[in-house]
């Protein structure tokens, strides 16, 4: 693959050195520094799901392609190719049980190998196992028994063992637990419970690690979820301590939630952990990142920047840096050309956050200049930054046309000789 990326790049690279030259100067006039930019867009990067290298599926089916990989060591291969071709995605997000490690240390070293390192565990506490002794079928760490919640807290615990072996530093947890009638839980006393089972799994947490709760809306619970908004996971990370904070989901809104206000609260509060990078236009949540809203993506960005470059924000947090991840599973495309293109969505979003003027912000801001305010982040929004963009995978030594790379190589074909094809027709998001 390195001599494909290579040899593609060279013949482009003319091309690209005369665009990034135009935009420099462009960026000249409005005294931006490009090389100030790609020195600070060369540090970005997002995590790779494990469970977006596979075919995803709606609840009503799933379109297997020839070629997927079958076990963690497959995806492993598949996200080094990732990583290979874009050069901002080293480390992957692993999903227990259904990226359980045989052996974790093998792994760890399989995966240093391929250039990968591990980002945050995510426990699955929403599905059955075959050989588990208490279903969820009614809540997990919210549940009404005491042995189904001591079984849940137990398992988030192994993730934090598996995740120690491996090198990572993070627990996502994010709850199925709700209800689908009104009346069926009591709204209260599950949201105590599941406070009470996670002071079990933070006891477990490493002086090192973080903690990230997930909110999510509706789904599988279609009237009411635990946690539910971004206000109930602050208030879990409060109550849990300094090493707990909240993971935000972009498709875990209600429509026409203001997500960059979310993000600026809980900035607010020091609680801002991570992100599950993906768009949603109704009620989903695995649509490729940038696909739909890019606009917001932007503001998003814009926000954590803005917390980055603030001195009173680096006061309280020197190293404020909240986790980039991935969080889509497309049915449509291939999952390798998505996490591609949606990863430079990504940096795309980040990069064009960069260039806002946050001076003359601030001073249109205090002068309720409106229309000047907004043009000054329109401004930013709308400047192509693909030559930035391009510079950055070209010092990595990643590619400058990534997908059209990955094509050439006929890796997924290359693949299929030994993967075959997985018949797998049934609902569900895996
Ligand atoms: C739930 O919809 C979610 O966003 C959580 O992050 C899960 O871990 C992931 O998706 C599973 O697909
Ligand atoms: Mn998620």
């Amino acid at each position: 693959m390195t001599d494909l990326i290579q040899q593609d790049n060279r013949q482009r690279l003319k091309q690209h050195r005369r665009r990034y030259e135009v935009l420099a100067e462009q960026l000249e006039w409005q005294k931006i520094e490009i090389e100030a930019v790609t020195t600070d867009a060369e540090g970005f990067s997002v995590a790779v799901p494990s469970w977006g290298l596979g075919q995803g599926g709606t609840r009503f089916g799933r379109f297997p392609i020839a070629g997927e990989p079958r076990n963690l060591m497959e995806k492993l291969h598949d996200a080094a190719l990732v990583q290979q071709l874009v050069g901002i995605t080293p480390r992957v997000s692993l999903h227990i049980p259904w990226d359980r490690p045989e052996n974790p240390r093998i792994l760890k070293k399989v995966a240093r190998e391929l250039g990968l390192g591990f980002d945050a565990m995510n426990s699955n506490t929403f599905q059955d196992q075959p050989d588990q002794k208490h279903s969820y079928k009614f809540g997990s760490l919210c549940h009404t028994d005491k042995a189904v919640r001591h079984q849940a807290i137990e398992h988030n615990l192994e993730c934090i063992e598996i995740g120690r072996a491996i090198g990572s530093k993070s627990l996502t947890i994010w709850l199925a637990d709700g209800g689908c009638f009104p009346g069926q839980q009591h709204l209260r006393n599950a949201l105590d419970r599941v406070i009470d089972s996670l002071k079990s799994v933070y006891a477990g947490l490493p002086r090192t690690w973080r903690l990230f709760t997930e909110h999510k809306p509706f789904e599988p619970g279609f009237y009411s979820t635990v946690v539910q908004d971004w206000g109930t996971s602050l208030m879990i990370a409060q109550a849990l301590g300094p090493q707990a904070s909240c993971l935000v989901d972009l498709g875990h809104h209600l429509p026409n939630c203001n997500i960059e206000m979310v993000v600026a609260r809980l900035i607010a509060a020091n609680r801002l952990g991570g992100f599950h990078f993906n768009d949603s236009k109704y009620g989903d949540d695995d649509l490729s990142s940038g696909s739909i809203k890019p606009y917001q993506l932007f503001l998003v960005m814009h926000e954590l920047i803005d917390a980055v470059q603030d001195p009173n924000i680096r006061k309280r947090r020197p190293r404020f840096q909240p986790c980039y991840m991935m969080d889509q599973s497309h049915n449509l495309k291939d999952p390798i050309e998505d996490l591609v293109l949606s990863s430079i969505e990504i940096h795309r979003a980040h990069i064009k956050a960069l260039l806002v003027d946050r001076e003359a912000l601030t001073y249109h801001q205090e002068g309720n200049d409106v229309t000047m305010a907004e043009q000054v982040l329109k401004r930013a929004y709308e400047t192509d930054v693909s030559p930035i963009l391009d510079e950055v995978r070209l010092r990595k030594g990643a590619a400058l046309m990534p997908v059209e790379v990955y094509r050439k190589s006929r890796y997924r074909e290359k693949v299929t000789g030994e993967r075959g094809i997985k018949m797998d027709f049934g609902g569900g998001i895996i």
